[in-house]
């Protein structure tokens, strides 16, 4: 099966996926292998793998790191176009839907585009919509975009289904790392039900009732980096929790 292939089998089935962000600028080496071995132990589908600043290098080293010691796949979540390596299995190939900046809606990837074509990364044609968090975020910093007002449902609604008419695979509503307001349940709910396309979304996940209320909202696959980071403990909680989410879906 193929990574979009189960994201898709999460939305056609209702099944829920949990995905751990690792910045790997940020991530402490004493931490990693706490993280790892708990990671697999949880059951965590995914790592997500980037940051706004990552250096190439340590790109590399977290890559072979987390290879040695476990089978999660590893899909890259570039910040920017120099974050890129053949060592994932997996891309998130990001267009900024939610911003004006022509650069980060299709200038980087005509750059980033043979390279890609060549490598073996599985690419995921993905929509990334940045909603606000209730702190400026690094992201909208260094996009120069703004997010979408975190009221604005129906904006986040508008703008989600656009990005599937115009063919992107899947669709990711982040409140951007360290958010103060993660994505709210209302808006989670409307933009899923407007989707055929699965839903990621991220951002200020601290608790597990948190992660579970936004897989019950309709979200398919949820993120977390930050709390993890803190707190690696987490990880066990936050991915029972998260695919708890979708017995109670099934069963009601
Ligand atoms: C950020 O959605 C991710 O892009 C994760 O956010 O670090 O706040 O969990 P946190």
């Amino acid at each position: 099966m193929t990574l979009y292939q189960s994201f898709e089998e999460a939305k056609n089935t209702g099944s829920k996926k949990f995905i751990v962000l690792i910045d790997p600028d940020k991530v402490r080496l004493g931490n990693m292998d706490k993280i790892l071995h708990l990671a697999s132990q949880a059951k965590v589908d995914y790592f997500f793998i980037g940051g706004s600043l990552v250096v190439n290098n340590m790109l590399d080293h977290c890559l072979e790191t987390i290879k040695k010691s476990c089978d999660i796949p590893m899909i890259l979540f570039p910040g920017n176009s120099f974050q890129l390596s053949y060592r994932a299995d997996g891309i998130l190939f990001l267009s900024l839907i939610s911003g004006r900046n022509a650069e980060l809606l299709i200038g980087k990837h005509v750059i980033t585009a043979p390279y890609l074509k060549v490598s073996p990364l599985e690419i995921l044609p993905t929509g990334y919509m940045l909603i606000d968090g209730g702190v400026p975020t690094t992201v909208s910093y260094m996009s120069n975009t703004q997010p979408i007002p975190s009221s604005k449902d129906d904006v986040a609604l508008c703008t989600a289904m656009a990005g599937e008419m115009l063919g992107l695979k899947l669709m990711y509503m982040d409140a951007g790392s360290g958010a103060k307001n993660p994505v709210s349940e209302s808006m989670i709910d409307l933009v899923s039900g407007g989707l055929s396309i699965p839903l990621i979304v991220g951002g200020g996940i601290r608790t597990p009732e948190k992660a579970f209320a936004n897989a019950k909202a309709g979200a398919n696959a949820i993120v977390v980096g930050n709390a993890i980071e803190k707190d690696p403990n987490l990880i066990i909680e936050m991915s029972h929790a998260v695919h708890e989410a979708a017995s109670l879906r099934q069963s009601t």
